[in-house]
């Protein structure tokens, strides 16, 4: 505009002209380089699969043979490691941080020769240089952790991660299924527990702990074999006791090899990546994780072990890569929304959205646009500032909140999806393909197919019906529980996920269902309590809610923790003024939320019978701590139903709807 004013009051003279061509000029050279490219996807998008209505694969890969490993050198953990310490050396592998300081470094090479040490000193205690001597893990991420692991793989043990927060019950079960002789833990209570059992003779078989903070002087230095196997305990296993899932290096190295296989157009990890480790260690998700980041001898900086300061931990750390799962996101896009405040905030929110969704739809995913100067820059910056890459597994995400955050993070989101039988992956996005409703194509390391299920009416002839993976990823089975192994692995090996996909024309796989957690209301309905909640969490004021209802119920109901940041803002826009606590014991405002869901579900499509009819409001977080949660962030439907008893049956003992 500038240009055009002064050639207009300038005269046409002609100097002023050739300053206008020449600015002209270049700014179309600045805008030629500069514009936004689209990324070349790796493959057709329109054809991401390969197969028939019931079976695919990849469509990356030449044939039907899958991808069993990426480099030549690297087909174990050990072997990925190595070939971090080889590009590395002296250079940082794992990072931790006391509280308000900055983050330190240990190499490469210190945390393997950490490793032989700790890894000698085991078999000092008596530990055996094989794939059957298992080893537990039983600590919060930090670099201890992964050092311990990595001792173990030295000396060809197999590593058993316990969840930090598993229950009595379910260790003494895990010690004793897998002979476990020797736990490493962090925290001088957790000895004490398990000693205590051992005093109490249920577990015959343990006779060493570690505690991490004393091993370093009493080890010594032995050499190395490797073996190519070991094991972990499975996720969700609700109320039952916890089953342990073998998975081998080769699932691993077969796993993230897809992974790197399909990110090598788009995406290629360096040493300067840094990573956030704070998922569990235990969940096969943040194990695959690690083992890319130093397979290509980037960084992975641990959290201070308190989710409350995680985002104080990740604006010192800058990751590059952030792992995360829906519930998080989930978070971040209500905090994202929730600052614009004024009308003409959210305005301008919602329009730079719309734009960089649209950019999106075109395959360009960007943090330099004027609007991420404009409107997104502090959103990004509250994450550090540097993310290239962050990756949503372990639940479903909703379409909104995935694209909505595509467009304000500015950087790639990719959703996998998978379960810690398959190694945590079968699915992943495609680069390019920045839709947001389907969990994305087979990874090249697995086969996918649909197969029937007669009850509710999927076939796979329609493409549709449960997901079932082979391939190099898939498990070994379950430890000594031959029975389970059949459940879960047919005599085909291929491996029931329990979900229900649909494969969409361009060949990726979406999930439409799920075969377990389905009821029928009386009057004949089926009901997946998950999706609603799914839905039901898009609510301002609510955090967690959890959808009950069964066969001798016309409807469903709700228990429902409101969003302690907001909810108390919230009430007092409709009226409503008190404590947290207070505000959760009112039932006028239980109505206003149970109105404000029953709009969103509403608009969301779900059907009258699919909505709940009436509410408690429960004042304290479901989390892993209190049971309520399992330790990869799912509800344990069982216990919460469990805890809320009284308020279920009193809320169906008023007159009916
Ligand atoms: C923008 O993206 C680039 C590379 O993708 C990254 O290096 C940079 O740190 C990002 N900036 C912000 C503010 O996220
Ligand atoms: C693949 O198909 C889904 C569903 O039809 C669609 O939403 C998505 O945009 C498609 N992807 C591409 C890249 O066209
Ligand atoms: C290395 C890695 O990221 N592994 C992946 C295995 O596959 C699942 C789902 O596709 C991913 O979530 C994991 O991250």
């Amino acid at each position: 505009y500038i240009i055009i004013v002064l050639f207009i009051f300038q005269d046409w003279s002609n100097d002023i002209y050739l300053i206008f061509r020449k600015s002209l000029a270049s700014l179309t050279a600045y805008w030629l380089v500069t514009r936004p490219r689209p990324m070349r996807p790796p493959c057709d998008l329109q054809a991401q699969s390969v197969g028939d209505s019931s079976c695919r694969r990849s469509a990356l890969l030449k044939d039907d043979s899958l991808m069993e490993y990426y480099y030549e050198d690297t087909r174990t953990v050990f072997d990925m490691f190595q070939r971090g310490l080889r590009i590395a050396g002296d250079g940082p592998c794992l990072g931790f941080r006391k509280p308000g300081q900055p983050y330190q470094w240990i190499s490469y090479a210190e945390v393997f020769e950490q490793a032989q040490l700790l890894g000698s000193g085991l078999l000092a205690k008596g530990c055996q240089p094989n794939s059957q001597q298992f080893v537990g893990i039983f600590a919060q991420n930090r670099p201890e952790w992964i050092i311990s692991e990595l001792a173990c793989y030295t000396y060809s043990m197999a590593v058993v991660p316990l969840y930090d927060t598993l229950g009595l019950e379910a260790m003494v079960h895990i010690l004793n299924l897998a002979e476990i002789s020797l736990v490493i833990c962090d925290r001088e209570e957790k000895a004490a527990a398990l000693l205590e059992n051992k005093e109490r003779g249920v577990t015959p078989k343990l006779s060493c702990l570690v505690l991490f903070n004393r091993f370093s002087d009493t080890f010594w230095g032995k050499p190395v074999f490797i073996f190519s196997y070991f094991f972990c305990c499975s996720g969700t296993t609700g109320n039952v006791l916890p089953k342990g899932a073998m998975i081998t290096h080769g699932n691993i190295a077969s796993n993230t090899s897809s992974v790197i296989k399909i990110l090598e157009g788009s995406f290629v990890i360096q040493q300067d990546d840094v990573s956030i480790s704070y998922l569990p260690l235990a969940h096969m998700f943040e194990r695959m994780i690690q083992v890319t980041m130093f397979c290509h001898g980037a960084r992975v900086g641990f959290y201070q072990g308190d989710i409350s300061l995680l985002m104080d931990d990740i604006k010192t750390l800058k990751p590059t890569f952030f792992p995360v799962v829906p519930r998080l996101l989930n978070r971040i896009y209500d905090k994202i929304l929730s600052s614009a405040t004024s009308p003409l905030r959210r305005a301008l929110l919602h329009f730079a959205v719309r734009r960089k969704q649209a950019e999106l739809s075109s395959g360009v995913v960007r943090n330099d646009s004027l609007w991420d100067k404009l409107v997104f820059n502090r959103i990004q910056a509250s994450l550090g500032g540097n993310l290239r890459f962050a990756l949503t597994a372990s639940a479903p995400i909703s379409p909104t909140v995935l694209s909505f955050l595509r467009a304000t993070l500015g950087c790639l989101i990719f959703e996998g999806y998978g379960q810690t039988e398959c190694t945590a992956g079968c699915t992943f996005s495609m680069p390019g393909d920045w839709s947001a409703d389907h969990v994305g194509a087979p990874l090249p390391c697995a086969r996918v197919k649909l197969v029937d299920i007669p009850d509710m009416n999927y076939y796979a002839k329609n493409g549709d019906g449960e997901i079932c993976i082979s391939g190099p990823s898939v498990f070994r089975g379950y430890l000594k529980d031959p029975e389970k192994t059949a459940e879960a692995l047919d005599s085909d090996g291929w491996l029931h996920s329990g979900d229900v996909g649909q494969w969409l024309p361009n060949g990726t796989l979406r999930i439409i269902d799920r075969k377990k957690h389905i009821f029928k209301l009386s009057q004949g309905e089926y009901i997946a309590p998950e999706k609603i909640e799914n839905v039901y969490t898009r609510c301002v004021p609510v955090l967690q809610v959890f959808v009950h209802g069964d066969s001798l119920q016309s409807y469903l109901i709700g228990i429902v923790v409101p969003d302690p940041e907001v909810f108390v803002d919230w009430a007092k826009g409709r009226g409503f003024v008190g404590s947290y606590e207070e505000l959760c014991q009112n039932p006028d405002l239980k109505n206003a939320v149970l109105e404000d869901m029953n709009a969103v579900g509403k608009k969301a499509g779900l059907k009258s019978f699919e909505q709940v009819k009436d509410l408690h409001l429960h004042p304290e977080t479901f989390s892993i701590a209190n049971g309520l949660l399992t330790p990869t962030l799912k509800s344990r439907r069982a216990d919460i139903r469990r805890t809320f008893q009284i308020q279920i049956s009193s809320m169906y003992s008023k007159t009916a709807f």
